[in-house]
């Protein structure tokens, strides 16, 4: 049957009588049909990616694409005087992750359906999933994010599992959402869920009742905040999704007749950060209670499990008081108690023990008792080996290993930018969708004029659609013919937004001092804050109220303009990072594990301001100084002043004008007169006081770099040369490449 008689026939009508609503509908039922006829690969061994965060995003255009059916259905839309734009606008977008971490998962999950493997994900059906974010008299409200409409892509299954804490227990009841590969794999997504959820508890705000684990475990993600207190639930939640995910793949291997003896041979785990880390104990208690032997379960667990760190920031790193677990999974504690005592016997470096300060170190327990430890980029790793896990990295050397990141060229070129995925093919044909590497090929065109300007126009377009859908989903207004600098990610110091304000205001003042920019520059912000991060959400502050006081001055708004977009997320983002110039990934150097982001915006030709941090360095071995504008002191430099304690942020406060001057603006009465004088007070102290991400020492560096990128972009075709490098080498980041490489040298799948 073809597309059209597909959709007409889910439809009981033609498209020309069907609401946006019907055809959605449709759409979506027909995606699931044709999935549910793909191969899944059933192997012997599987691998169970698990992540209490998969940031999937809309997945109609998605999947459409990676059936091959994206430019029929089209196609067939548009003659019916239909868009599939203003369809997929009716989708609800899950936000089941917080940012990188989750969207790594995403990308990783649409990889290892396309390349084939056996492997799913295995996660928590979160009803409302990360806050969703308003901004009201300048400042980050949150509310809740429901997601899942009565016909959403969730399927339900007949799993269900008891599932014990300390006191009670509850029936757990799997969804699974189909991953579609590019071509003709499959794989799912599984997510568990309570059967005794319930959302009325759950206003208008996103307090809720915290004691009821049967009725909230799923309600909601928590924000990625190392401060914030009462997360009791949090481990609740983590142990749900351990023991659901340890009965589906015992139960699943024992189907293909293992003896549980030879677990290993069919199943391997991913541990995407600490958060799954308690399927180790939780593994060994399952083998345990089937009659398999302590030190046995223990020597088959250590053989499956294989963990990734994707964070530097020693308070990142998950400790749970052991009073938590005694009390939310008292089973678990014997189990991590001789987890703790066999490293006891046999190791002499007291910083390794699992069990310390009545704590309980997560990483520490992967470590010893995984096989296979990695981190997310080169200089992750090495800063891993080197100091953060130097004294693991001495006991297991063989167990260390990077994988540097990736993103899904289907999703971040395809979907979201068909006018250059089309222009590459038609330059160097469509082997690059399975081969990115192909991509290189583009370089051949780096004189050709035609090709230049044939890129600098898709930008423009891209600029164009990124103002209209703004202006019309937000009422901001924006020039589209200004330079677009971007910089979207999670608020957090570490990131430094803070940086990127300052020059803003810099900036401001050079334009009030007659000092104009060639051309007009447009900075844009998207940064949710985690709700208990005081800093992060006087950052965000100061943001919005400078945006306001820019664009009610008329000496500075047509040359400088500042845009913070309300709730960044998926959908936001695949429409902001085909429309940039001007990458920020400004973290301050050795903090940052990798980024992602920064792949995506190079593979969409947006040239990189960023400092050798996280994949930033390898971007530049990849595209050389002349594509990339590399600033800042570098990550030993950082370190050196980290070890050596001594760095004063008052002393730059007080010897470097500009400094003084830009960070002063924070309290004057052009922002007081429109923002909060507690929260600007705040935030200046903070800086002149602490500033612990290092801002000032930067500064100088960072504002003329910047002031050099916006200089060369007035030459463009220069700047296009710049940006074809940019896609050209951008193969590298494919995570069909990363997922290649966990396979070959960890999962070992066939
Ligand atoms: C921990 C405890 C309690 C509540 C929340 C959390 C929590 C939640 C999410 C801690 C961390 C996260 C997310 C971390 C994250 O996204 N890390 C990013 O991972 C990316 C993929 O590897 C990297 O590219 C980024 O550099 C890294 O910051």
């Amino acid at each position: 049957m073809n597309t059209k008689n597909m959709i007409e026939e889910k439809l009981m009508k033609s498209i020309n009588e069907s609401s946006n609503e019907e055809i959605y509908l449709a759409l979506l039922q027909m995606i699931k049909e044709k999935a549910a006829s793909k191969v899944t690969n059933e192997d012997k061994k599987k691998l169970y990616y698990i992540s209490a965060e998969f940031l999937i995003g809309k997945l109609l255009s998605n999947n459409l694409i990676n059936l091959g059916l994206y430019d029929t259905v089209k196609a067939l839309l548009e003659e019916k005087g239909r868009s599939l734009a203003e369809i997929e606008e009716l989708e609800m977008e899950p936000s089941l992750g917080n940012g990188g971490l989750g969207r790594l998962a995403a990308c990783f999950l649409d990889s290892i359906a396309t390349l084939g493997l056996n492997g799913d994900g295995v996660g928590l059906n979160y009803h409302f999933g990360l806050f969703k974010q308003v901004f009201e008299n300048n400042l980050q409200k949150e509310t809740p994010n429901p997601w899942i409409t009565e016909n959403s892509w969730l399927t339900k299954t007949d799993i269900t599992y008891p599932v014990s804490f300390g006191g009670f227990t509850v029936q757990s009841r799997l969804y699974d959402i189909d991953v579609i590969g590019y071509d003709n794999h499959t794989t799912k997504l599984h997510l568990f869920d309570i059967e005794s959820v319930d959302e009325s508890i759950v206003s208008e705000t996103i307090d809720f009742d915290k004691e009821d684990i049967r009725k909230n475990l799923t309600l909601f993600l928590y924000p990625d905040d190392s401060d914030e207190k009462g997360r009791l639930l949090r481990v609740y939640q983590q142990y749900f999704m351990v023991s659901n995910a340890a009965r589906l793949i015992i139960d699943e291997a024992l189907a293909k007749g293992c003896t549980l003896h030879d677990l290993p041979d069919y199943a391997t785990v991913q541990i995407n950060d600490t958060h799954p880390s308690m399927i180790i104990p939780e593994l060994i208690r399952q083998l345990a209670e089937r009659g398999i032997l302590m030190s046995e379960a223990i020597d088959i667990v250590t053989r499956m499990c294989a963990y990734t760190n994707h964070t530097i920031l020693s308070e990142a790193l998950e400790k749970w008081p052991i009073h938590f677990l005694e009390k939310a999974v008292p089973q678990l504690m014997p189990i991590i108690r001789e987890l703790d005592n066999r490293i006891r016997q046999t190791v002499t470096d007291e910083s390794t023990y699992i069990i310390k300060d009545n704590l309980v170190h997560m990483a520490h327990m992967d470590i010893h008792y995984g096989y296979s430890v990695n981190g997310v980029a080169y200089l992750h790793t090495k800063i891993l080996k080197e100091t953060e896990l130097h004294n693991f990295y001495q006991l297991y050397p063989k167990k260390f290993n990077n994988k540097t990141n990736g993103i899904t060229f289907r999703r971040w070129l395809m979907s979201c930018n068909p006018e250059l995925s089309a222009l590459i093919t038609e330059l160097i044909g469509d082997g690059w969708k399975k081969d990115a590497s192909e991509l290189e090929k583009l370089l051949e065109y780096k004189n050709s004029p035609t090709v230049l300007a044939r890129l600098l126009s898709i930008k423009s377009e891209k600029k164009k659609e990124l103002a209209s859908y703004l202006k019309k989903t937000q009422n901001i207004t924006i020039n589209p013919d200004s330079i677009f600098d971007i910089q979207v990610k999670r608020l957090h110091e570490y990131k430094r937004q803070q940086l990127n304000i300052l020059y803003v205001i810099d900036k401001y003042f050079e334009i009030k001092e007659g000092k104009l920019p060639a051309k007009p520059i447009t900075v844009f912000f998207g940064a949710k804050a985690a709700p208990a991060y005081t800093i992060a959400k006087d950052i965000i502050h100061l943001i919005l109220c400078m945006q306001k006081v820019i664009a009610s001055d008329p000496d500075v708004s047509p040359y400088l303009n500042v845009v913070m977009v309300e709730n960044y997320n998926v959908t936001l983002a695949e429409k902001m990072i085909p429309a940039c110039n001007i990458s920020e990934q400004i973290s301050l150097a050795s903090k940052e594990a990798s980024g992602t982001g920064n792949m995506k915006f190079m593979l969409n030709g947006a040239i990189t301001l960023g400092t050798m941090d996280g994949a930033n360095v390898e971007i530049s071995d990849l595209v050389g100084e002349n594509n990339i504008y590399s600033f800042g002191e570098s990550s030993d430099e950082v370190i050196s002043r980290y070890a050596r304690g001594d760095y004063n942020a008052h002393w730059y406060y007080e010897n470097n004008e500009r400094i003084k001057r830009a960070v002063d603006f924070i309290i004057s009465n052009e922002l007081l007169s429109v923002g909060d004088e507690w929260f600007l007070r705040r935030l200046h102290n903070e800086l002149i006081n602490k500033d612990w991400f290092m801002t000032f020492p930067d500064f100088e560096d960072y504002r003329n770099t910047r002031n050099k990128a916006y200089d060369d972009y007035c030459d463009l075709n220069t700047w296009a040369q710049k940006m074809l490098v940019n896609i050209a080498k951008a193969g590298f980041f494919s995570s069909d490449r990363t997922i290649r490489q966990y396979n070959e040298e960890i999962w070992k799948l066939k």
